[in-house]
């Protein structure tokens, strides 16, 4: 069906869906790694081009197609590439944009395994990268190189909840003629679409709420143009970074309800970060739908809603937190976001302990920052288990300094 013109719901149950010749209603599962050719002369012309068949489920198959469809036209976009996870979209579009010599600006706070492959991996092939506060446009164009050749933002970013401006960024981009990459995670299509602000190229890692149901991990990537398509998509077969039919389906399965779960966990969300931000043991919140969030207008002129992604900072820093985080019993202590079930983890010794701390603050990521990712649980019942948790804070580490002892 051509959803093209229609509506987000629309699209979310129906994009890349088409006619199936058994009248399958939903995308079936071709769980094949290899595709028949009808003749010699059949199988020479799809390896010209010719045909748009399949040959080998690493370069294509259908029900992949049909995700990489599907979250196309979510991001308005030319066309789709699923990977095996997001780290797998991350790392086409960085070999597949970034050379000998070539210079990345990107995200300072951006997810740790992003900035690690740039300087601890890239860097042995002499690609470099300097990691600013996107959410500074002057502190952007003064990073700037004539080699520069990504501009790569993550918006709201992993875990600091910081917002990049990204019509800002894409101005910055066209300036220096480079490709302006954004990280659309946190936001999933159903709350922002980067390439309507300009960008050129939006990933995904749909492991989040794109899938929605913590069962997989995977990644997307959609371009603007044709001509960045044919750029990127060698490099995912090259690279063997293929997402596979099964996960497909299953992610195909989750986004039908992104719409509904986002606008859901967005609601329990805000009920979550005012309750925190009213208790004594915090020291601030970090929430894009609170007034209090730093970029608060503009995230409001940039996206349709404000997720259900929340940091907060306990008066006694780890300690503090650790104790939450042992205490915690509806909310599951763990990494990853974005699913329908809450859960809380603590960045600076988990997902970004491969920063430096210097990097890390530099980042906002502070060392008794909490991330909650809030599912779509009862608000109530979050609250209580937050508040018990709250209780086995040691009394030392409860209140701010100068309101301990
Ligand atoms: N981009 C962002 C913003 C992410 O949060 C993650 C994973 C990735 C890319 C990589 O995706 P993956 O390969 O895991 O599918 N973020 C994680 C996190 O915050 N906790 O665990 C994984």
């Amino acid at each position: 069906m051509n959803t093209k013109h229609m509506g987000t719901y629309t699209k979310l149950v129906h994009a890349g869906h088409h006619p199936d010749p058994t009248g399958a209603v939903t995308v079936p599962i071709y769980q094949t790694s290899t595709f028949a050719f009808r003749s010699a002369k059949h199988g020479a012309e799809l390896f010209a081009g010719g045909d748009d068949g399949y040959i080998y489920t690493r370069l294509g198959n259908p029900t992949i197609h049909a995700l990489e469809e599907c979250v196309a036209e979510l991001e308005h976009g030319f066309a789709g590439i699923a990977t095996s996870s997001g780290m797998g979209a991350v790392s086409v579009v960085y070999l597949a944009l970034l050379g000998q010599g070539a210079h990345m600006v990107s995200t300072a706070s951006v997810y740790g395994p992003s900035r690690g492959l740039a300087e601890k991996h890239l860097s042995r092939f002499g690609v470099t990268a300097t990691f600013v506060d996107t959410t500074d446009a002057e502190a952007v164009r003064r990073a700037m190189r004539p080699e520069t050749r990504v501009l790569y933002v993550e918006t709201p970013s992993n875990p600091a909840m910081q917002v990049t401006d990204l019509r800002a960024m894409a101005a910055i981009a066209r300036e220096h003629d480079c490709a302006l990459v954004v990280d659309n995670t946190f936001a999933s299509p159903y709350l922002q679409q980067p390439l309507d602000l300009g960008a050129d190229v939006v990933l995904h890692s749909v492991t989040k709420f794109i899938n929605g149901h913590a069962d997989i991990v995977g990644g997307v990537i959609v371009t603007r143009t044709e001509e960045m398509y044919r750029r990127l998509r060698p490099l995912m077969v090259a690279l063997g970074t293929n997402m596979d039919p099964h996960q497909a389906f299953l992610v195909l399965r989750g986004v039908k309800t992104l719409g509904l779960r986002v606008e859901r966990a967005q609601k329990v969300a805000i009920e979550v970060a005012r309750w925190l931000e009213g208790r004594p043991e915090v020291a601030w919140v970090r929430y894009i739908g609170l007034p209090s969030h730093p970029q608060y207008e503009l995230a409001k002129r940039q996206m349709t809603g404000p997720g259900s992604m929340i940091g907060f900072e306990l008066h006694g820093g780890v300690v503090a937190g650790a104790a939450v985080m042992d205490h915690v019993k509806l909310a599951t202590l763990a990494v990853s976001l974005g699913g329908v079930e809450s859960l809380i983890e603590h960045p600076a010794s988990m997902t970004h302990a491969g920063m430096s701390r210097e990097d890390r603050l530099e980042a906002g990521i502070t060392d008794g920052l909490v991330r909650y990712s809030v599912g779509i649980e009862d608000a109530a019942d979050l609250i209580a288990d937050l508040e018990q948790a709250f209780a086995a804070i040691p009394e030392h580490a409860r209140l701010a300094p100068a309101g301990r002892g």
